[in-house]
């Protein structure tokens, strides 16, 4: 395979090995492109991916915690009520490979359920977390080989070599795959069965279609933890690019696209201004607005229909009473 990395990580050591850069992974600057086009462009807007610096990290790890934000919390139980039959179906022994594992704090139940992993290979943008991740993780699973990788998991074409040896489980949780739209999730989808291989098995978390009145305060909390996440894009923009934006001047806003069936997330500004970014000046109308996010709401169905377009049997769906969140169960 092109463009494979190599890792050699002896059988059965207890191993946690520095994180790998996959060759995929966005050079530094591209934060800086991708943000000067993303203001240049109109509408504008800036991939959600970039909210997740160290600060961004943090504060998207307070959401979680917030009673208006249901996700993680339904997640996470599902998951502690369901491990057992999760694991009996996915089977020992494979090598668990997870998309945009952020804390691994969920990982950490379905590790303690599978018994046998032979390797965990988070994947994620954030060195940070990862690093912090494989720390927590290592400290509660003795002798698991953890092989973090640096990756956007949207564009990982590759795993590390090891991976190779044994059959793949894939996680991919906290319906992270709502940020992406419903073709690039298809893509996704079909990109991951190619990376997972033959005879994997999957299982990803989608937060369902519910009324606005739940949604807007999950994605507009009272004390503000998702303005200032959201906000916290500019003040990255500002230490990172040398910007000069007036983070009182733009508002945090949350909207529910019912044709669309997602969340969708702006910052708008609230007079006219300029900023400037790297020496660039941008103007400003007031209420004009910046795209910072897409989270897709997906019913049960419609989820398994679009696994099936990219090449996935649905195994098995739970969801909570309540009807907000599902775990989904696919293989090749
Ligand atoms: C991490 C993408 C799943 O869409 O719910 C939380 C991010 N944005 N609050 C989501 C997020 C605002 C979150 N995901």
């Amino acid at each position: 395979m092109e463009g494979e990395l190599s890792l050699h990580v002896p059988a059965g050591s207890a191993a946690l090995s520095r994180s790998l850069r996959a060759p995929e992974t966005p050079a530094p600057d591209e934060f800086a492109e991708a943000v000067l086009a993303g203001l240049a462009r109109r509408p504008r807007s800036i991939p959600c991916r970039y909210f997740y610096d160290a600060q961004g990290s943090e504060l998207f790890e307070e959401i979680t915690k917030l009673p208006e934000y249901y996700p993680t919390r339904v997640e996470t139980m599902l998951l502690e009520a369901h491990r057992a039959e999760i694991a009996a179906l996915v089977g020992p022994g494979r090598i668990l490979v997870e998309f945009g594992s952020g804390s691994s704090r969920k990982t950490s139940l379905l590790l303690g359920a599978l018994g046998n992993v032979p390797a965990y290979i988070p994947i994620d943008i954030a060195a940070e977390s990862l690093k912090e991740a494989a720390e927590w993780l290592s400290g509660r699973h003795e002798g698991l080989t953890i092989l973090p990788l640096i990756a956007d998991f949207a564009t990982t074409r590759a795993l590390p070599k090891v991976a190779q040896r044994k059959r793949r489980f894939g996680f991919f949780s906290g319906s992270t795959i709502g940020n992406l739209t419903h073709a690039e999730a298809r893509a996704f989808l079909a990109n991951a069965a190619r990376l997972l291989g033959p005879g994997s098995v999957f299982l990803v978390g989608v937060d369902l279609k519910k009324p606005a009145s739940i949604l807007i305060p999950a994605y507009n909390d009272s004390r503000g933890v998702t303005a200032a996440f959201n906000l916290n894009l500019l003040a990255r923009i500002n230490r990172e690019l040398g910007g000069d934006f007036d983070l009182s001047r733009f508002a945090h806003h949350a909207l529910y696209n019912d044709q669309a069936g997602r969340i969708e997330m702006y910052l708008v500004s609230l007079v006219h201004q300029t900023a400037l970014v790297q020496g660039r000046e941008f103007a400003f109308a007031e209420d004009e607005r910046i795209h910072t996010e897409n989270s897709h709401k997906y019913a049960a169905d419609e989820f398994q229909a679009l696994a099936r377009a990219s090449g996935w049997t649905p195994v098995k769906a739970w969801t909570d009473p309540a009807n907000l969140f599902s775990l989904h169960l696919l293989r090749l």
